[in-house]
Order: C-alpha cells, then structure tokens, then sequence
C-alpha cells in the first residue's frame, strides 16, 4: 500500500544483519509498551489484535499464551501467509494460502503496512508477532517475550477466574525461569536461527555444536518431568517447546542442525514435547505444521533457491 521502497527491509534473501565472520545478527525489536491499568495502552475488551504467522516460533509464543490465558475474544488474532517474499508477510489478498487471513483491521497487503501506519519512519524488520491497538492505530509491542508477559497478567481482571489464575511466570521460580530463558534464548532459540543464518563455515559450526550442547543440557533436565522449571507450566516451557517442535520438521535440514533429531535422539526433551502437543489444546491449536515448513523450505531463497519444501519427516509429530 505504501509506495515508499523498504525493500531492504522487508527482503530477508537481502537480509544484512551478520557480523563480520558471518554469524547471524538479531536486531532488537522496536514498539516496547505495556498494557496497564490507567496506562496509555488501558486494559480493555475489544481493544487490541495480534497478529502472528504459525510459521514464526515467536509468533507462537503469544497464540500458546493467549489460549492458556482465554483471551481468545479478548485478543482477536489474524494470521498471515507463510510464504514471506521481497515485501515481507502478506496477507490472504496478496497471497491465498490455506489458513490464511485478510486483515480485518485494514485490509492490509503486508505486515509492513502496519509497521507503516503506526511510524511512516519505521525503519527495522516487519516483524511478528505484532500486538496492536486498535484504538490508537498503532504498535503496543512486538517482542513476543514482552507479549506472553503482557498476556498473563494485564487482563486478569476481566477474564475468568480460572484463566487469571493461570501463571506462567508464577513468583516462586522467576530467578530460575530467567537463568533457563537466557540460555535457551541463545544458544536454542535463536540459536537455530544463527546455525541457518550464518554465511560462513566458522560461524556455522560454532552456532550448531551450540544448539546440540544446549539440547544435551535439557535432555538431562527433562528426565522424569513433565515441566522445565518446577512442577507447573510456566513461559520457560512454551519458550522452549515452539522451537522443539520445529526441529525435526525444520531445523534439521533447512538450518543445517543435523547432529541428532529430537525424535530419535532425545527421548526425554521428545516425551515432554509430546505430553505438550496432545495434552493441552492451547499448544496443539497453535500449530500449523504446512505453515511451518512452507514459510522456511519457501522464505530463504538465499538458503533453499529451489523453494521444494521437503515431504517428511513422517509422522510430523510421533503419537504419544
Ligand atoms: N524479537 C522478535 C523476533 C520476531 C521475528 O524475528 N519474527 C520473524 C519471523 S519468525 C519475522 O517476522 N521476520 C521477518 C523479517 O525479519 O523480515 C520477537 O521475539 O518477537
């Protein structure tokens, strides 16, 4: 819709964010409001919308926070088509994929548009997720660790007393689940990210003997339990999950993470994956395997010029 050029921002083939030896980059992300009582961004129904791709782990983080929370009315979503090209996310008008929206809000062609309306001198990535108000128009955040946190609280007085009740980021554990979120986050999270993205030899190994140390870490962690951090769910688990639940299906071939699978070669991190999936509707509705893997296998021509998206693994996920 806008006529102004920000290709390089929104072309991820073109994408410039690595180091000098070629390790991947993540730029910070740039709306960091909360949502309060009284505050600029009150606590209101019907005031806010996320917008989110299945395909983008961070992304996934707020639908799964969301569905624990039943915000479902609360917070309307609209979800984008995988197939992330030269302009970015598009909508279901600009490119019809199964699953699919058109934004209801502003009948957007791409997430960019958004990005547009709220700053016309946005010059960072069109990101998701985007948490957006549709009182003023304009970005509340779109950082999906500040996000799951603004979900499970701020709206807990207006929700049912069950979902208030829910807490994932519950007094008790923060010291430990912050130490759990600050390694995963690097080395697992992102860190797939930055075994894919690297554009050297060095940077590559060094991302992915990372990834596969981090996951021997967790395996441990994960004998005999059903939750990382204590014996309740808490965010150190959806922060984790959206990324093993990629693994497989994704990071193994697109970003070079071979080592091991999660199926085949982590038995305690796959059963806790597992237990996650098939138990708890807020983590199995979340998913979208065709999303997942035609946004990767289709997005990064610069990785996978010939967009096949691969057919396994079979089963996506293995039965409980
Ligand atoms: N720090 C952000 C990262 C979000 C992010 O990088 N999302 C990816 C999709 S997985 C994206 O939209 N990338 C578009 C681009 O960089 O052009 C968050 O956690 O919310």
């Amino acid at each position: 819709m806008s006529s102004k050029d920000t290709t390089s921002q929104s072309d991820i083939s073109k994408m410039t964010a690595h180091g000098a030896d070629g390790s991947f980059k993540r730029a910070a992300s740039s709306f960091r409001n909360t949502i309060e009582k009284g505050g600029k961004f009150d606590v209101e129904k019907d005031r806010y919308h996320l917008y989110v791709s299945y395909a983008c782990p961070w992304a996934t983080r707020a639908l799964i926070v969301r569905k624990l929370k039943g915000l479902d009315e609360i917070i309307p979503v609209t979800v984008v088509s995988p197939r992330m090209g030269s302009n970015g996310w598009p909508f279901a008008n600009v490119d019809e994929f199964p699953g699919a929206d058109v934004d209801p809000l502003y009948n957007s062609e791409h997430v960019r548009d958004l990005y547009l309306k709220a700053d016309p001198d946005y010059s960072g990535r069109f990101t998701v997720p985007v948490l957006w108000d549709k009182k003023n128009h304009t970005i509340v955040n779109n950082e999906s660790s500040e996000i799951i946190r603004i979900l499970n609280t701020a709206f807990n007085d207006i929700i049912p007393a069950d979902k208030a009740a829910v807490d994932l980021y519950p007094q008790a554990h923060r010291t430990e689940i912050d130490e759990v979120n600050e390694w995963v986050y690097d080395t697992v999270n992102n860190g797939v990210y930055k075994s894919g993205f690297a554009t050297t030899q060095e940077a590559y190994e060094k991302a992915v003997v990372q990834v596969f140390k981090s996951l021997d870490r967790l395996e441990g962690l994960l004998q005999g339990k059903d939750y990382l951090v204590g014996d309740t769910l808490t965010e150190a688990d959806v922060r984790l999950w959206v990324t093993t639940i990629r693994f497989d299906p994704v990071y193994v071939g697109h970003f070079k993470c071979n080592f091991k699978t999660i199926r085949d070669g982590y038995p305690a991190i796959n059963t806790w994956m597992k237990k996650l999936y098939w138990n708890q509707p807020a983590f199995k509705d979340s998913t979208n395997f065709e999303h997942i893997k035609t946004h990767y296998y289709w997005s990064h021509p610069q990785i996978n010029p010939t967009r096949i998206v691969p057919s396994g693994p079979i089963p996506t996920i293995q039965e409980l």
